[in-house]
């Protein structure tokens, strides 16, 4: 079988999005929760071949779009990456946008806003422009909320850490400055990743978590590390774990996200602030609660996200397993 897809890359503040412009399949579903089901049981080899070594790499991660199952919004899209196909990804989604509306893929139904349905639900997004450039993207995420208070966890080397479990897209397991955990600018990245992969497993062992409005969205998929900031005028950093190897250059929308349900549900973080966060490289995301809220009777927020992404390339990949036998890529 020999497939070519039309991709182009782009970086949303440092981490990489690859959209697939041109031979994206045909999913079978009423909505992107249904058809991602259908991409991860028929087509996940498309996602392993675009994301994976020699064509990807640990940090890649990417979106394929379709049309929208209802006619008020202007997109529907999935995320893959490297771990499979997140619910909802922030810097996709700033990554996705800039390059759909730089290239025409999107034609607005309003010039500035976008409804994109995403697996996770609904997300609204704001864009400005200078002439052809899109120069920011503000993404109004999926309701997020704090999950879990205070569970335990054995970490290699640092011994047991106490974590919060927030939902804000995907499900963050977020360890704080404590007493075995001095913060990330004390560790190298690749101890966080190492640590976190372990954590990640301990975690989804010994606790449960699903979403109570959509059971396919379950289990703890990042870790995020808290630390000092880097720029004294920002609210708080960190660096978030994905997939096996990864660890986000960009400040993480659905991190963000997650991360400022749990300031809200500690009356740390209130409607009308910014919340300028930090990556482990320094690039920044402005969050803001934008509405209060529920989900499964637990208080939520809803926030926003914005950030900026670059196009770098394009890049004609070629998938064919007669001719490569790395054709649907490795991990070592
Ligand atoms: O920005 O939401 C995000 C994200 C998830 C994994 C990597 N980035």
């Amino acid at each position: 079988m020999k497939k070519t897809f039309f991709c182009i890359d782009a970086h949303t503040c440092g981490n990489p999005v690859r959209l697939v412009a041109g031979g994206g399949p045909t999913l079978i579903g009423e909505n992107m929760s249904e058809k991602r089901q259908h991409f991860l049981k028929e087509y996940d080899w498309i996602r392993q071949g675009l994301m994976f070594e020699p064509r990807g790499h640990d940090m890649m991660s990417g979106s394929i779009l379709f049309p929208p199952h209802s006619p008020e919004n202007d997109v529907a899209v999935l995320f893959i990456e490297t771990s499979g196909c997140l619910p909802m990804c922030g810097h996709g989604t700033i990554g996705t946008i800039t390059i759909a509306v730089e290239e025409g893929l999107i034609i607005p139904k309003t010039s500035g806003i976008i409804r994109m349905e995403a697996p996770a639900g609904l997300v609204m997004i704001e864009y400005k422009q200078e002439g052809k450039k899109v120069k920011s993207v503000k993404l109004t995420n999926v309701a997020s909320f704090l999950a879990a208070e205070n569970i335990t966890v054995e970490c290699p080397d640092l011994g047991t850490l106490t974590v919060d479990v927030s939902y804000g897209g995907n499900f963050y397991a977020i360890v704080d400055v404590q007493e075995n955990f001095k913060g990330l600018q004390h560790y190298t990245a690749d101890q966080l990743i190492s640590w976190s992969r372990v954590m990640r497993k301990r975690i989804n062992e010994q606790y449960t978590f699903v979403h109570p409005d959509n059971e396919t969205i379950n289990g703890c998929s990042h870790i995020l590390w808290t630390g000092d900031v880097l720029d004294p005028s920002s609210t708080a950093r960190n660096a978030v774990f994905y997939g096996d190897k990864a660890i986000d250059r960009s400040p993480c929308g659905t991190g963000t996200s997650a991360r400022m349900a749990q300031w809200y549900a500690k009356g740390k973080l209130k409607m009308g602030y910014n919340f300028v966060h930090e990556s482990i490289i320094g690039s920044k995301f402005i969050g803001r609660i934008e509405e209060e809220t529920t989900v499964g009777g637990k208080p939520a927020i809803r926030p926003s996200i914005e950030g900026w992404a670059r196009i770098y390339g394009y890049n004609t990949i070629n998938i064919d397993d007669e001719d490569d036998p790395y054709a649907f890529g490795f991990q070592v």
